[in-house]
């Protein structure tokens, strides 16, 4: 079957400075470090500040519930807002989402409950929400499996002649795995309404970039697929912003994939489970906590005069309103029955598995397992 590809390729080097149009100050930059793109107006980056306020609260929150036990696990996206909002942002609602464990935020700019958003990370086997109302796939834990179903996602809706976009978020680590790989590959040259987010912050768990790639860029890959890459900063969201909505309209009008590499840091830890302090100096976080997407974006609204005390006061308080609404509903006791989790294994279970099962049906019986009381010594 011919898909009337067209054969023409793209060499486009990524620049090795990245794309940048506000700097660190909050000053906007003008020529060549621009990459071309012109910095939104005020109205959209007031409305993105807003989006990141909120995320972080929400980021802060939920961290916090980790540490209380109420999640399992956590991976925090805690500096990265400027990715994760910057580009999610620039997606419709009839486009499709395909993110990993690290982008909850996202999802809840996406306009997710937060309790849905963290029901599997509560340990339930269910993801919380539902994919198809939100046109966002679940939360992906296998590295960079989550590519390639926004490339087949993307390929159907062409087939379909549906203009629909594929967005997918991958990390610095996960450019190694051989599905990125395929994933890259497939998108160019069947020319798939896809655009790849490489969110790098810089480490894969302890792994460090340059354990992980000799490319000067992760942006340089896109080159070697023939399709455009961008090395953009990933602290500054109306670059993100920027590059993104251009990326998700070349791909809607049949201009086929882009890669935006996004170079950013992980403030946080890995999750819950990691301990940075082994494999990273206070040093390199301070440096990068001095680059803050939303203090950056404040600093300019605020001199463009288009971030009053009262616009500020008014975003405290809806941030401070997703905070309650999660911890509510993850200080709720959840209504989950253990034996479910016997349920969907096998089509034939195993005796061993039933005999599992039975014992611990009887130890639920038996009261065995039931919550201490809030406060109870250990
Ligand atoms: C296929 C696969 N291999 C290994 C892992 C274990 N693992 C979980 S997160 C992680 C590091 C991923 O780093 P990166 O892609 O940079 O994303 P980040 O966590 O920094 O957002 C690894 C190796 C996994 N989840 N999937």
């Amino acid at each position: 079957m011919s898909l009337n590809v067209e054969h023409h390729s793209v060499r486009t080097l990524p620049s090795e400075k990245p794309i940048r149009l506000l700097d660190n100050a909050g000053h906007a930059v003008t020529g060549q470090a621009t990459g071309g793109f012109a910095l939104p107006d005020c109205d959209t980056l007031l409305d993105l500040y807003r989006k990141m306020v909120i995320a972080r609260r929400f980021d802060v929150q939920v961290t916090a519930l980790t540490k209380q036990g109420r999640l399992a696990t956590y991976p925090s996206a805690y500096g990265q807002e400027a990715c994760e909002i910057g580009v999610i942002a620039a997606l419709e609602a009839r486009d499709w989402f395909f993110p990993t464990y690290r982008d909850s935020i996202a999802l809840l700019t996406r306009g997710i409950d937060p309790g849905h958003i963290l029901q599997s990370f509560r340990g339930d086997w269910h993801n919380g929400y539902d994919q198809h109302a939100h046109r966002c796939a679940s939360q992906a834990t296998p590295l960079a499996t989550q590519a390639l179903h926004a490339v087949g996602l993307a390929h159907a809706a062409r087939l379909r002649k549906d203009p629909i976009v594929a967005l997918t978020f991958l990390g610095d680590g996960a450019t190694s795995e051989g599905d990125a790989h395929e994933a890259f590959n497939f998108a160019a040259v069947w020319q798939t309404p896809t655009v790849f987010l490489v969110q790098n912050n810089q480490f894969a768990i302890s792994v460090p970039l340059w354990r992980q790639t000799r490319a000067v860029t992760l942006a340089d890959k896109a080159v070697g697929y023939g399709m455009p890459g961008y090395h953009v900063d990933g602290n500054d969201i109306a670059a993100m912003y920027a590059v993104a909505r251009a990326a998700v309209d070349r791909a809607r009008s049949g201009g086929g994939p882009t890669l935006i590499e996004g170079l950013t840091y992980r403030i946080e830890s890995h999750t819950n489970s990691d301990d940075p302090t082994r494999y990273r100096s206070a040093r390199d976080v301070e440096h990068w906590k001095r680059r803050d997407p939303i203090e950056r974006l404040e600093k300019y609204l605020v001199s463009e005069g288009a971030l009053t005390e009262a616009i500020r006061s008014e975003i405290t308080d809806a941030a401070e309103a997703v905070a309650a609404h999660t911890r509510d509903v993850m200080t709720a006791e959840a209504d989950l029955d253990p034996l479910e989790l016997f349920d969907h294994v096998y089509s034939r279970p195993r005796p061993a598995l039933m005999e599992q099962r039975a014992r611990l049906e009887a130890e639920l019986a038996e009261g065995k397992h039931e919550a201490e009381p809030a406060g109870a010594a250990r």
